[in-house]
């Protein structure tokens, strides 16, 4: 959808829901590659802004139940901000507020054949696509550590499966193989060394659903996308105060969410950059991130938790390298592409970011045990 002729149509998809005001502007927000976000906002004193969200049905086929579990996530963490986090002490956190519809009374609208919802904007905040400092990096790692914190204790039953198999490789693997035997050549010689890649990798792709199936893991409510840019970092400070896109919140491993997001800030040029020789993982970044995380939740990780947190790096790199590339080979039907071969690129920075973790795995495994040594000696 092209804003323009669509203000208006907007501008009343947004007004259905109860607004402080009138609406003074609307614009396209963000770079997602599943929804369509606007920026709304509203008269008053202050000024208020809204996300404005059209949820990709293709992607979510019961959008209701990603809002049950929006709702849900919000109600829990709202409850535990309010009884007093000592984790945050004096630091500003914040959870997207959902809006009702005014008619509905529901938190969505249906209207011009889409499912729309809104939701409060993090005011005084950004978010970065890439990861420009050490700082930084702590930062969205305790972010993401405040996050499993405050659902920690959300019990993942009461959560419904929006995304069947999101995150769980060998069903990736499953629907590559599907979609090769449906024909598509990926010939190419850039296709023929990702299809290398991915056969090269195949046992692997089953190492947390094994250690899940086992009970060495277990699930837990998790973000599901919490790449560096959904974590939005207050403008004065530079902290991190809200993780944001909650589509993907369900029942998971928290160890998807760990390696989504080092997959996102290890990569200093970031997923979309076309200097693939360029791409490596860095473990400097890894150290601030993890411990950043390990700040905020040490307290409630097992030993197999720790176990699994190697792996967990590698996978999801893996992981998201063959949701690229089979998407490209089915023709890009999910990902949003801007030009051909868009996905195929993302693949191969995917899986060269993947290749940079196995090529420093003594290293990255040593810097989490030393991490690991440092929390127990503080215990
Ligand atoms: C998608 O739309 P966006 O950018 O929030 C995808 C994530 C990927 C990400 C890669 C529901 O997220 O899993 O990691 O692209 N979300 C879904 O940029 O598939
Ligand atoms: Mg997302």
């Amino acid at each position: 959808m092209t804003l323009g002729d669509t203000n208006g149509e907007l501008a009343a998809i947004a007004a259905a829901f109860e607004l402080p005001g009138p609406i003074l502007g609307l614009e396209r927000l963000g770079n997602g590659n599943v929804n369509d976000s606007f920026l709304v906002v509203c008269d008053g004193a202050p000024l208020q802004r809204f996300v404005l969200q059209r949820l990709n049905r293709t992607v979510f086929a019961q959008p209701e139940l990603v809002m049950a579990n929006m709702m849900a996530v919000a109600e829990h963490v709202e409850a535990r901000l309010n009884g007093g986090c000592a984790l945050l002490g004096e630091r500003r956190w914040e959870h997207p507020r959902v809006l009702l519809s005014g008619a509905e009374g529901r938190p969505w609208v249906e209207r011009n054949g889409g499912f729309w919802r809104l939701i409060s904007y993090i005011e005084s905040s950004r978010s970065f696509d890439v990861v420009d400092s050490a700082e930084q990096a702590r930062e969205v790692g305790f972010g993401l550590g405040v996050f499993h914190h405050l659902i920690s204790d959300l019990p993942p039953a009461g959560l419904a499966d929006t995304l069947e198999g999101f995150h769980v490789t060998p069903r990736y693997l499953q629907h590559y193989d599907a979609v090769l035997a449906g024909g598509p050549d990926g010939a190419e010689s850039e296709e023929l060394q990702c299809r290398a890649f991915v056969e090269e990798r195949r046992d692997f792709a089953s190492v947390l659903e094994a250690a899940r199936e086992s009970g060495q893991l277990r699930l837990r409510p998790i973000h599901g996308d919490p790449k560096v840019n959904n974590v939005m970092m207050e403008v004065c400070s530079g902290r991190a105060c809200a993780l944001v896109d909650l589509d993907t919140v369900k029942p998971g491993l928290i160890h998807y969410d760990i390696g989504d997001c080092l997959r996102s800030c290890c990569n200093s040029l970031g997923e979309e950059t076309g200097d693939l020789e360029s791409v490596c993982f860095d473990v400097d970044l890894c150290r601030e991130v993890l411990s950043g995380y390990l700040a905020a939740a040490s307290g409630f990780l097992t030993a197999a938790d720790y176990d699994h947190l190697y792996v967990a790096m590698r996978l999801i790199s893996f992981e998201l390298g063959l949701r690229f590339f089979t998407d490209h080979l089915a023709g890009n039907v999910y990902f949003r592409t801007d030009r051909p071969g868009h996905n195929l690129q993302r693949a191969l920075v995917q899986f060269r970011l993947t290749e940079s973790i196995e090529a420093q795995e003594t290293r990255i495994q040593d810097l989490i045990a030393e991490l690991r040594a440092d929390l127990a000696s503080v215990r």
